[in-house]
């Protein structure tokens, strides 16, 4: 327990000092607000526990610290707390969790039955995420694609979930449009042939239809808050990625633009700062850092310099 206790001080010192030194620059490093991120294994372990980047990146603040999988933190729409997902309860049975950012108080939201995955808000700050729908008869013949995850919503108040897809597809990592109209999801269709594609559909999951398809996969799609934009993250694989990119799209899914250009593994796009910037992870030095851009890719600067992995990560203004 000293062990640990020592080496998480001189983590935290680590990366403080290296913060530190960045944030000195003449520049800023983030619009006003936090980062809430991952430190720990880039794949999930119960390494991983949440931070948040406080004091316009000077100061670390830790979250989570239970030796247990805390990872794929999304901030609220108004910002008091973040959906994450967590194995507190079972290391194989990961659960959506809320944490107030103020009073680093954590909360189950469901304790559902098998993996619940990237959990989100909507734009009227109920939370939805991937529920795990493979029947237990069948989970042992199924690959890891092949299972069937489906997308559900819950109000804070309710005891249930609503399902809002019924098929024998993968479906993850929703958005919600800030009108409350559309979500955006990734579904992987015919794994054989491609991996995956963004699909849009009304918040009632009606009119499911392709809103992005190329080649590889396309997930973790974020609208911005003012429903101009969208950004995603796209790679040639599931799993030992040789590329991974994020890109950006218009409100229709045109206009498609590579705002990473190919350098290292690049993903988990997050908006920070009224749809103008960008943050998303990369591992171009060696190992994850999060970094932020412009809209257009412009003007990266590196956030985070530890040895460590930092990565998806999700803004939160004060
Ligand atoms: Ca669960
Ligand atoms: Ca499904
Ligand atoms: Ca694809
Ligand atoms: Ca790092």
């Amino acid at each position: 327990m000293k062990n640990k206790r020592a080496l998480l001080i001189s983590v935290l010192f680590l990366i403080g000092s290296n913060l530190c030194q960045a944030a000195n620059s003449s520049e800023d490093l983030l619009p006003e607000g936090q980062i809430v991120f991952t430190i720990g294994d880039y794949l999930p372990s119960h390494r991983n526990d949440l931070y948040a980047l406080v004091d316009s990146g000077k100061r670390l603040k830790q979250l989570t610290d239970n030796h247990i999988l805390d990872d794929f933190a999304q901030c609220s729409p108004t910002s008091s707390e973040i959906v994450y997902i967590s194995a507190a309860e079972d290391k194989w049975d990961w659960d959506v969790w809320t944490l107030n950012l103020r009073h680093i108080r954590p909360k189950v939201v469901q304790n559902n039955k098998g993996r619940d995955l990237t959990p989100t808000w909507t734009h009227q700050g109920n939370i939805a995420w991937s529920a795990d729908f493979t029947p237990d008869w069948i989970k042992w013949f199924k690959t890891t694609e092949e299972k069937n995850y489906e997308l559900v919503v819950k109000a804070p108040q309710d005891t249930l979930f609503q399902r809002l897809t019924f098929n024998h597809t993968w479906e993850e990592t929703p958005t919600w449009h800030r009108q409350g109209e559309w979500i955006l999801y990734t579904s992987t269709t015919s794994p054989s042939s491609d991996p995956g594609n963004i699909y849009r559909m009304k918040t009632d999951g009606t009119q499911a239809q392709p809103f992005i398809e190329l080649p590889g996969l396309q997930k973790n799609a974020k609208w911005s808050p003012d429903g101009q934009w969208v950004i995603f993250e796209s790679s040639d694989s599931v799993g030992f990625e040789q590329q991974s990119d994020v890109y950006l799209a218009d409100s229709i899914g045109g206009s498609i633009t590579n705002l990473t250009q190919g350098i290292g593994l690049n993903g988990y796009p997050s908006w920070a700062g009224n749809s103008q910037w960008i943050l998303f992870h990369s591992n171009r030095n060696g190992n994850y850092d999060i970094f932020r851009m412009r809209r257009d890719g412009s003007e990266i600067v590196q956030v985070t310099h530890s040895s460590l992995n930092e990565f998806r990560p999700t803004w939160c203004r004060y």
